[in-house]
């Protein structure tokens, strides 16, 4: 069991002002911010960060919407990390997500649901290192 996962803070959120709030719930549940950058995907990388789904029927409006405006992108510390903040943000369908996840607060639709969370201790490792370098992660 790893102690770490990545997160974003999707375009839609950072568009409609959630930044602060989204950050407030993620320390309020005991994780520790430990890498933060505000950025923006291009498309190009955007499609090579979701490239598992490549497939999916919804690949390019994916792609499309988390490159179209800034994002946070972040580490985060907790015991049991990647479990937990998957319980923090909720379904990926916003409509079953539970009540005071992340996902119900802020998200308005399947696509545009506020957040990223990684699925695996080892998604996390690849996804933390497509966004930060080593000298960047202060723990
Ligand atoms: P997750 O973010 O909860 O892990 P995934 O199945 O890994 O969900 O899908 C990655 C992202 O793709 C979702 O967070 C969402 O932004 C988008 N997505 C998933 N399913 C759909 C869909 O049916 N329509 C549009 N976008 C979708
Ligand atoms: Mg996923």
């Amino acid at each position: 069991m790893s102690n770490r996962t990545f997160t974003m803070i999707k375009p839609d959120a950072v568009e409609n002002g959630h930044i602060g709030a989204i950050l407030e719930k993620i320390n309020s549940a005991g994780f520790k911010i430990i890498a933060m950058k505000y950025t923006q995907l291009s498309l190009e990388k955007a499609e090579k960060f979701y490239e598992t789904h490549s497939d999916r029927p919804f690949f390019n409006e994916l792609v499309t919407f988390m490159s179209r405006g800034p994002i946070i992108a972040a580490i985060l510390e907790k015991d049991n990390a990647v479990e937990d903040f998957r319980e923090l943000i909720g379904s990926t369908n916003p409509s079953e997500a539970k009540e005071g996840t992340i996902r119900n607060l802020f998200a308005t639709s399947m696509g545009e649901n506020a957040v990223h969370g990684s699925d695996s201790d080892e998604n996390a490792k690849i996804e933390e290192s497509f966004h930060f370098t080593s000298e960047e992660i202060l723990s």
